[in-house]
């Protein structure tokens, strides 16, 4: 069945903003939004304390039951949110009057995590909050774990954007985020068996407080259909798009305050919804079945996260959800634009720009192309102008099975008028290729973005880059390596739109929120200013040589670790010491990321153990945690793995004092703020040149973690701020794995290492896996392996050394402590901060 724009009623025509309203329409909404003073609502109370805003919540009853723990947190997010309502209105307010340039964050990610803590940091309102709820005898803490993570996020590419969204507002930059409400977030993960299991994540079952519904926004994105072409009396072409069946976008916005600074910035996020002139019309028609399932159709948009973040998987439900997101998010942009602006797009690319998170948000270009020349009557060549004016992509992996490429047919069936402008982009693209290297057929058919090669294709970062301002990767070596490999022809062509953008995270939540005990410290010896200016934690470089201070910073650590050692017990049942090394690893499981070689080497100290090896071994514990895409067997094998050894190892008498091992179920952003603060060796052994940046290597280098890695991402700048004597160093550079690659032979390593040697025969003895023979024969196959692409059997021996350096550094409490400041102090330059103010002057010039 069909849904025809033209049959929408008139009541849900109403709620949209449509580039056919009439000018009177858009001069009441100009004046609403534009006139004269700024006016508050009548009854806004956000200028009560939040004490009183609270009482007020629940005595009217907002909340449900004051006995009750849940009932209180949602009365109190209800409050704080009130709280900010007036400065998050007098935010929009102020940067449409200024005419300032407007960002948007274009993002199918938004992995947020809990919310009440942080923003209660961010008001400046926690003292005040934990008084008011210890009226109703709970305490804060306890109030705080009763909020569900917003897990909108498989990982790195996803914290990331909830990371740019707080220092945007933090650094008073009009940002808006814009991604889907997805019903269901990132899975749960148990264990069971030692087997992960995926549940469904429920996340909005208590409901949401925090977010407001923005119906005056509603949008309807189009699907399915055909294309039209008229002619005018001019002789110039008119496409449309008919018989589409379209669906409403649904607005609800969520507040990002900033640090105590009054700016209150948006995330947006839309939810589908189907149209509401449907059903009648079918059921009069008796196909009431056809019309319900018709809605459903509609409404599986945004019911779930795909959770995978390494693999493109195809899926037509997930280039829905991208273009649905596309869709709304720039008719919503446009919308605003015409009511401040009229239809005169001149200065349109002057003051918008859109940062698209990897390729997820690409569809944006033709989506912008159909808008601006469909919708407003550009012609062409103003419309690309535009578009690619204000287009700049993000790439965050090298991985070539991560690389979107869409099937045409795709496209030609559910989004038929967008095919023909990418068609048209390509023709005049390829027109400027064939002109660059005349003659040169092969770097036609090589950067065409249709890929002809097999069945037709659509290759969405060339259509990224091809659109794109600016093309940026994610971290120093990670840049290099688009320029010289992936995307090396285009840097050719146009050497000036790549730059480098090395991440960062918020110090916010990720010093401050997370790890209190230091954050007190730090205030006490630097003043308030270094969560503002991370930067000035070099001053901690003032007091390696206090003893006093070594101990104060000791003591933190062991507190951290004390509560960690909480969470490990009740979730793994495993004890841990804090007197005992924390060696962590925690990120999503992929075969890069090398949790195998920690598993071989937990393996090994597990050997040394049972011979009876053990003078001079410092106690460890090792914690894995992280997720596996659900269709990924390896990865999930991996877990599988990690949890048999786990259960051997701390199952074993003679481990007890020197080796514990557990893998944490169900990793995701809460778990990371207990465990970066309690962390001594933060392990990021990915196979170098694989790991675009990474950003919890930042997370524990902030927290005092030292760092065990390869020269990959980030890492290279942790370690080029912290010094190499700061640093365990290990394993073949980016270049070597490549310069190994084609004559690999893992079994010349094994044979070399008897440590290695000894790994592998007692994991292939079956010892790990009694009960279920043979389980782990792919892993085995895959390290003997000589097209192993991520070389583990090659770094273990130097893997191995630098384990025993920091076993030896460990055994020197002082210098420890000295090292682990140094990594702190060091750590001023991967605040998020830093990262935004880059994109600020560099990308965005706001
Ligand atoms: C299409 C499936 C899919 C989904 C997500 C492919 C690829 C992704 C992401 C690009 C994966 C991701 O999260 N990349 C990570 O981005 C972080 C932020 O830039 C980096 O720090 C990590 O190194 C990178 O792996």
């Amino acid at each position: 069945m069909t849904v025809h724009h033209n049959d929408l009623n008139n009541e849900s025509m109403n709620s949209m903003t449509s580039p056919a309203r009439s000018k009177q329409e858009d001069k009441s909404v100009n004046e609403q939004s534009l006139g004269g003073e700024f006016v508050d609502y009548p009854h806004c109370n956000s200028c009560d304390p939040l004490t009183a805003t609270f009482q007020r919540v629940v005595i009217n009853g907002l909340s449900r039951d004051e006995n009750n723990p849940y009932d209180l947190f949602h009365a109190l997010a209800l409050s704080v949110k009130e709280q900010m309502m007036h400065d998050w209105r007098r935010t929009r307010f102020e940067d449409i009057q200024a005419q300032r340039k407007q960002v948007a964050y274009l993002s199918l990610e938004f992995l947020m995590g809990r919310a009440l803590g942080n923003t209660l940091l961010n008001l400046g309102l926690t003292e005040e909050a934990e008084q008011v709820v210890q009226q109703y005898r709970v305490d804060l803490a306890q109030l705080e774990t009763l909020e569900h993570d917003a897990g909108l996020g498989n990982g790195g590419l996803g914290r990331l954007a909830a990371c740019f969204l707080d220092s945007c507002a933090c650094m008073d930059l009009p940002v808006t985020g814009y991604g889907i409400r997805y019903e269901y977030g990132m899975f749960t993960q148990k264990i069971v068996n030692g087997y992960q299991v995926e549940q469904a994540d429920r996340w909005l079952k208590g409901g949401h407080p925090w977010d407001v519904i923005a119906p005056n926004h509603n949008v309807l994105v189009p699907f399915y259909g055909r294309c039209e072409v008229h002619v005018d009396h001019e002789g110039r072409q008119h496409h449309t798009w008919v018989d589409t069946q379209d669906v409403i976008a649904v607005a609800y916005d969520v507040p990002v305050p900033g640090y105590r600074n009054n700016r209150v910035n948006t995330l947006r996020l839309w939810k589908a919804q189907a149209t509401e002139g449907f059903d009648l019309e079918e059921f009069n028609q008796g196909d009431y079945t056809e019309a319900v399932a018709y809605k459903n159709l509609a409404e599986q948009i945004t019911m779930v996260l795909y959770p995978n973040d390494s693999s493109e998987n195809g899926k037509e439900l997930r280039l829905r959800q991208q273009y649905f997101l596309s869709s709304a998010s720039l008719q919503d942009i446009l919308n605003t634009w015409v009511k401040n602006h009229g239809r005169d797009f001149t200065d349109f690319s002057r003051l918008n720009v859109m940062q698209l998170n990897d390729t997820h948000p690409a569809i944006a270009v033709p989506e912008l192309m159909r808008l601006l020349m469909d919708h407003y009557a550009l012609g062409w060549n103003e419309a690309w102008k535009i578009t690619s004016g204000c287009m700049a992509y993000t790439n965050h992996t090298l991985l070539p099975e991560a690389l979107e490429c869409w099937p045409v047919r795709m496209f030609e069936l559910i989004l038929p008028r967008i095919l023909e402008i990418v068609y048209e982009i390509n023709a005049r693209y390829l027109n400027l290729v064939a002109h660059h290297w005349p003659g040169d057929s092969d770097k036609l058919t090589q950067m065409s973005i249709i890929d002809n090669t097999g069945e037709p294709t659509i290759r969405m970062a060339y259509l990224a880059i091809v659109a794109s301002f600016s093309v940026n990767g994610v971290a120093g070596l990670h840049t290099q390596l688009l320029k010289s490999g992936l995307f090396q022809q285009f840097y050719a062509l146009w050497p000036d739109k790549f730059n480098n953008k090395t991440n960062g995270v918020t110090p916010r939540r990720w010093l401050a929120f997370s790890n209190p005990r230091l954050a007190r410290l730090l205030d006490q010896k630097l003043g308030e200013q270094w969560i503002e200016d991370l930067t000035l934690l070099q001053g901690l470089k003032d007091f390696l040589n206090e003893d006093a201070f070594l101990q104060e910073w000791r003591e933190i650590k062991k507190q951290n670790k004390v509560d960690l050692v909480t969470l490990i017990k009740k979730e793994c049942s495993v004890d841990f010491d804090p007197e005992m090394l924390f060696d962590v690893q925690v990120k999503r499981i992929h075969e890069y990321k090398r949790q195998l070689l920690n598993i071989l080497h937990v393996i090994h100290l597990y050997q040394k153990v049972l011979k009876g090896n053990v003078d001079n071994m410092v106690p460890r514990c090792v914690l894995i945690a992280g997720k596996a895409a659900p269709g990924y067997a390896m990865a999930k094998l991996i877990v599988k793995l990690a949890n048999n050894v786990a259960e051997m190892v701390n199952s074993e008498p003679l481990m007890q004092p020197y080796l514990r091992f557990a893998f944490l179920p169900n990793y995701n952003v809460t778990a990371m703020e207990k465990i970066c603060p309690a962390t001594d060796l933060s392990e990021q052994i990915s196979t170098a040149g694989k790991e675009a940046s990474g950003t919890g290597n930042m997370k524990f280098m902030m927290n005092g973690a030292l760092t065990i890695g390869t020269l990959d991402g980030a890492n290279i700048e942790i370690l080029e701020a912290v010094g190499d004597d700061a640093f365990f160093l290990f394993g073949m550079n980016a270049e070597e794995v490549d310069h190994l690659r084609p004559h690999y032979q893992p079994q010349q390593f094994i044979e070399s290492s008897s440590e290695l040697f000894d790994v592998l025969t007692l994991l292939k003895s079956g010892h790990f896996n009694l009960l279920e023979p043979g389980i782990f024969d792919p892993i085995i196959y895959a390290i003997e392996s000589s097209d192993e692409p991520w070389m583990t059997a090659a770094d273990f021996e130097s893997f191995r050394c630098a384990q025993q350096a920091v076993a030896q550094t460990y055994l020197d409490k002082k210098r420890w402590a000295q090292l682990s400041i140094r990594n702190t102090a060091s750590s001023g330059g991967f605040s998020s901060d830093a990262t935004i103010a880059a994109y600020r002057d560099d990308i965005w010039h706001v």
